[in-house]
């Protein structure tokens, strides 16, 4: 999880998004596959995305078929819970997840999303349901959150409400 707060911090900020960190490991033999972070690929690309899109390019095939290439047991370890609904109304990374079969294995997640985008955020239901495990990291939340909304437009204080 550390790494991938780490990750997260190279993301660029924008007032649109949350910046999230993210990484798979191949869990059998304790190899990391794939890094990402929002909006480190071309497009409007969320980290996990970021991770499946490398991936995909790596073994020469697209996201839809790259269960084929990638081994039993993976792990995702991502800063903020995979979304389930994007404002943009580009495919969720719980989508792309589930969409892969039984490949991820089980999501470290270091925070749950906050509302302010998507309301009540139920990527982490949507998995367990998917029979995914779901577990969260503690002890991140605080740095994870305070990574994740930079950039974004400060609610105004009750200072300058009425002036
Ligand atoms: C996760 C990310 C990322 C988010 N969540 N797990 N990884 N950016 O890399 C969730 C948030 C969406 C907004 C805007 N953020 O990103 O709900 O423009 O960023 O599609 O809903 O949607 P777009
Ligand atoms: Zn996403």
């Amino acid at each position: 999880m550390a790494l991938a707060l780490k990750l997260a911090r190279k993301s660029p900020p924008r007032p649109t998004n949350f910046r999230v960190g993210a990484i798979l490991v191949d869990a059998e033999n304790n190899i990391i596959l794939a890094e990402g972070y929002t909006l480190e690929l071309y497009g409007n690309t969320h980290a996990e995305q970021c991770c499946l899109i490398k991936l995909s390019e790596q073994h020469a095939t697209t996201e839809e078929r790259l269960a084929d290439f990638l081994p039993a047991d993976i792990v995702l370890y991502t800063t903020m819970e995979p979304c389930n609904k994007r404002l943009s109304g580009n495919l969720s990374c719980v989508d792309r997840i589930i969409r892969l079969g039984d490949v991820i294995k089980k999501v470290y997640v270091g925070v749950r999303e906050p509302g302010k985008f998507v309301g009540n955020n139920i990527g982490s239901k949507r998995l367990k349901d998917a029979g995914i495990e779901v577990e969260q990291v503690p002890g991140f939340e605080h740095e994870i959150l305070s990574v994740a909304t930079v950039g974004h437009v400060q609610e105004p204080s009750n200072t300058f409400k009425d002036k």
